[in-house]
């Protein structure tokens, strides 16, 4: 080669190279890709990143989040075992304190109107739905729940949260009638017997519907033949005016107090979860329950973490959950409340009495009468509105 060729190729060869450095051209394989997983969630493996590449300070941040102190759960009321609280304080250090509601929609207002603080919530299906799409939920790291395992492949697989992304079944249970035994014993079969209850039933005036909206218009529309999450308005009307012509007999709307009321005798039945009247029958031991013959409804309540919360009661709240779904715990919380788990270890180690129980587990013939209450976006605020006419009613 010639001398000024020579010189004319090395001075090529320096351009290129300083043009590439410029551009970064050779860090681009180094550069963070932002949809990669960070190293330390991925299995370890040994042949892979040099030693000093795998240093703790690397880990990724949730791994590093201390729990708070101290969580609060917004729960329906007498929905725990009473010695869980303090099972979970023993074992983690973490205190539990408790907030209730009544209704799925008192809940979602709340939420709605901007509290935070609640580190734990406990909707039920519908609601998961609405609060998902309104964006009012944390996604949660199942790595820290890994007693997630623990449910039945059923309750992975839910409509309103396939993959439980954001919430984990709690209990579930149906919507019918308890009675008084020792008062009571012919209870209406039908639920024509509530909503067009006579003056001389025995029940007239002495019996409660639940202060809740979409339950009490899915029974009303249950027993006019129609689909309880209808969006025809016709129908709406139809079972609006059943309810206000009912209401004469109707002692009034109760969610909290309904299952006392009917042990102590001064109601002989209302309209309540199956749950809540088996667990006064423990007490009163003159309670019973039963779907009427048109059907009732089933529901799904879950345990779900609610935006405006630290990262650190998040984590608390995640190892809530994760107790929960504790095989020992699940069968605690199923068996002291007469609700079904979702937990399939709980429910292999469960008392046969708890198992075998058709009013906790409807048999399938009873199932098949049974329907969810389902989320009816902007239609909602109809069933509200009548609802207001219902409760205001003369
Ligand atoms: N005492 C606890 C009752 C829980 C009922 N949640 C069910 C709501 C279904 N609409």
């Amino acid at each position: 080669m010639q001398r000024k060729h020579l010189f004319a190729l090395i001075a090529i060869l320096i351009i290129a190279t300083m043009a590439l450095a410029a551009c970064g051209g050779g860090q681009a394989t180094e550069a963070p890709k932002p949809a990669e997983k960070p190293a330390a969630t991925e299995a370890p493996k040994a042949t892979e990143a040099p030693k000093e590449e795998a240093k703790p300070t690397e880990a990724p941040k949730e791994e590093e989040v201390k729990p708070a102190d101290e969580i609060v759960v917004y729960n329906w009321s007498d929905y725990v075992a009473p010695e869980m609280y303090d099972m979970f304080t023993e074992q983690t250090g973490i205190k539990i304190g408790e907030d209730n509601f009544s209704s799925n929609e008192d809940l979602l207002a709340k939420l709605q109107g901007g509290a935070t603080g609640y580190a734990i919530i406990v909707p039920s299906d519908y609601t998961v739905a609405i609060m998902i799409e309104e964006g009012l939920l944390q996604e949660l790291d199942h790595d820290n729940i890994p007693n997630l395992k623990n449910l039945d492949p059923e309750f992975t697989k839910l409509y309103y949260d396939p993959g439980n992304k954001y919430c984990v079944p709690y209990l579930w249970g149906t919507t019918g009638i308890g009675y008084n035994t020792e008062l009571l014993e012919n209870p209406p079969k039908s639920w024509k017997g509530i909503f067009e209850a006579k003056e001389d039933d025995p029940w007239y005036g002495r019996f409660t519907l639940l202060d809740d909206v979409r339950e009490v218009f899915s029974a009303a529309l249950i027993y006019l033949g129609y689909d309880n999450n209808t969006k025809d308005e016709a129908q709406l009307e139809e079972a609006k005016n059943l309810l206000i012509k009912a209401k004469k007999g109707v002692a009034g709307y109760d969610t909290d107090n309904y299952e006392d009321l009917v042990g102590a005798g001064e109601n002989l039945l209302a309209h309540g979860w199956n749950g809540d009247f088996l667990q006064a029958a423990d007490e009163y031991e003159n309670i019973d329950y039963y779907i009427p013959e048109e059907g009732g409804t089933i529901w799904i309540d879950n345990m779900c973490i609610p935006q405006g919360i630290t990262p650190e009661q998040k984590r608390a709240a995640e190892m809530y959950i994760n107790f929960v779904l504790d095989p020992e715990i699940g069968k605690l919380l199923g068996e002291y409340n007469y609700y079904a788990t979702p937990n399939k270890a709980a429910l292999e180690i469960a008392d046969p009495e708890y198992k075998e129980n058709p009013l906790v587990f409807p048999p399938p013939e009873i199932r098949e009468k049974l329907h969810f209450i389902k989320p009816l976006g902007e239609f909602e605020s109809v069933y509200q509105r009548m609802w207001d006419e219902v409760k205001s009613a003369q």
